[in-house]
């Protein structure tokens, strides 16, 4: 058995934190071991992605482009990435911080910041999510040790339950907006520091975001999960608040492909993980 099937329980403080401030750390949510299994795996996805890519020489893309190699939705092509997508384990952990205890799969992707890479801007993930439910987080997980100067997570805390805050999709122009956000209603920016492999974060579908350069040499790898709660439905088109964007209906034909808006969101890139059953 791997520590994919073996459960781990959430300290009522740390649910608590996560729900007040929209983001914690978690230490060895993969144990060592199996952390360097799933690296390799993770690893010749990407490559096998990259090889299909036509990527720019890093110092010619813009500021997205720059902030990292982002390989999304390894599971369905990749068997041995599947294991550590699907991990009980890590589900368990999710369905925990965001009370409940089923939950579906949104996506994974690989987030690879290469060696002198540039800062994440800052930004909410949920702006891109047409999902009628505040029920989903982001686990962020380093591959290899990483230090704080590789580019680990920047989070405004207290910002978990902002909600939408317009049509700001990921940057300069957010990097700009949500910093001066940030700076007038006062929210702390908290870096959770150097990581081992298989220690994580988690945060929230609203919480504010991004991350440093990567000031090394090395490729700060890292590998996400987003989960939702089950039974949570697509917003309906129209919309009353006008939560409808670019980036949210690019998201329908990525990521549920076989629903249309208003219907629920359990389709056959989403699938269910029961963790305690
Ligand atoms: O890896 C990064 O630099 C950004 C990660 C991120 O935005 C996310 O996981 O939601």
């Amino acid at each position: 058995m791997t520590c994919f099937d073996q459960l781990l329980s959430v300290p009522e403080d740390t649910i608590t934190a996560f729900n007040q401030q929209g983001h914690v750390r978690i230490n060895g949510v993969c144990d060592e071991p199996q952390v360097a299994l799933s690296r390799q795996a993770i690893r010749s996805a990407v490559e096998d992605r990259k090889s299909r890519l036509a990527l720019k020489p890093l110092e010619e893309r813009d500021t997205y482009g720059k902030a990292f190699l982002q390989i999304m939705n390894l599971w369905p092509d990749y068997p041995e990435v599947a294991k550590f997508v699907m991990a009980k384990r890590f589900a368990g952990i999710a369905a925990q911080l965001l009370g409940t205890d089923k939950v579906r799969i949104y996506h994974d992707q690989a987030l690879y910041k290469e060696p002198y890479g540039g800062l994440t801007p800052w930004h909410q993930d949920q702006y891109y999510w047409p999902l009628e439910t505040d029920k989903i987080l982001t686990m962020w997980m380093p591959l290899i040790d990483i230090t704080k100067n590789m580019g680990t997570l920047n989070f405004a805390s207290g910002t978990g339950k902002v909600g939408y805050l317009g049509d700001i999709p990921i940057s300069d122009e957010s990097e700009k907006i949500l910093s001066d956000l940030c700076q007038k209603r006062g929210f702390e920016i908290v870096n959770h520091g150097a990581m081992q492999a298989g220690d994580a974060t988690f945060h929230s579908g609203w919480c504010l975001h991004g991350a440093h350069e990567n000031q090394s040499n090395v490729m700060r790898e890292a590998m996400t999960i987003i989960w939702y709660a089950d039974n949570t439905k697509i917003i309906e088109d129209p919309d009353s608040q006008g939560r409808w964007n670019k980036g949210r209906r690019d998201d329908m034909t990525r990521w549920l492909p076989d629903r249309q808006p208003g219907e629920m969101a359990d389709g056959k890139l989403n699938p269910l993980i029961e963790p305690f059953s």
